[in-house]
């Protein structure tokens, strides 16, 4: 074990300080149509970092970020996963799934897996190479998830949550190790000139936070 060294602040720069990141988390959003445009590596790999910061089951860290620019792969993982969105919506998905998806205006047609010019594959590892135990695999990979793509959005790099589902392919196009399962494609850049989004809105705290016992006066 080791002292901490945590910085408390004060209350009033502690609000400032919440705001400015809920200011910077309420102006992300998800991108869908990328320019071409390369991005800065260093800076691909700081968000990497950051994400790697994130807390996790033991500290096993069971996650890997695959950084796909290679044209050839990229046009393989578009293929691929066209033909599974091409399933999914012409008939695999229910109904009311499809109606839900109508304000997002997706289909099947997936060009920014080929124009944006990084596809961060994000893959759970189940256990380690040598049979280590891993555990929370889920949480802790969805926390790294989160705090890549809060590293993007503070550097200014556009990001997406996508799923072709399934999304096994990703393995097999990747030639992934048998223990990691593919847990979300994210491609990474800059919005097109054009890039529209779905005007959605997020509940307001009432809906979102309960709070049971006395809150901590300032
Ligand atoms: N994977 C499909 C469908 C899709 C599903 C959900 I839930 C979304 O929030 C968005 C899309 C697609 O990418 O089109």
């Amino acid at each position: 074990m080791k002292p901490l060294g945590f910085v408390r602040r004060r209350p009033q720069e502690m609000l400032i300080r919440a705001r400015s990141f809920r200011d910077a988390m309420s102006a992300r959003r998800s991108v869908r149509q990328f320019s071409p445009d390369p991005i800065p590596r260093a800076v691909l790999e700081e968000c990497v970092r950051a994400a790697g910061q994130a807390p996790s089951g033991a500290n096993k860290q069971p996650w890997r970020f695959v950084a796909v620019s290679d044209p050839e792969r990229k046009r393989r993982i578009r293929e691929a996963a066209e033909e599974e969105e091409r399933a999914f919506y012409g008939g695999r998905a229910p109904d009311s799934w499809l109606q839900d998806l109508v304000p997002f205006g997706t289909n099947a047609e997936k060009p920014f897996l080929e124009t944006a010019p990084i596809l961060m594959v994000v893959f759970a590892q189940k256990h380690g190479p040598d049979q280590e135990k891993h555990y929370y695999v889920n949480e802790s990979v969805g926390l790294a998830v989160g705090f890549f793509l809060a590293a993007c959005a503070e550097a200014g790099l556009a990001t997406l949550t996508h799923t072709p589902s399934p999304m096994g392919f990703l393995a097999s196009v990747l030639g992934r190790p048998p223990y990691e399962r593919p847990y979300l494609l994210i491609p990474v850049g800059y919005p097109s000139a054009e890039a529209e989004v779905p005007d959605i809105h997020k509940k307001p705290l009432g809906d979102i936070l309960e709070w049971y016992g006395p809150g901590e006066a300032d």
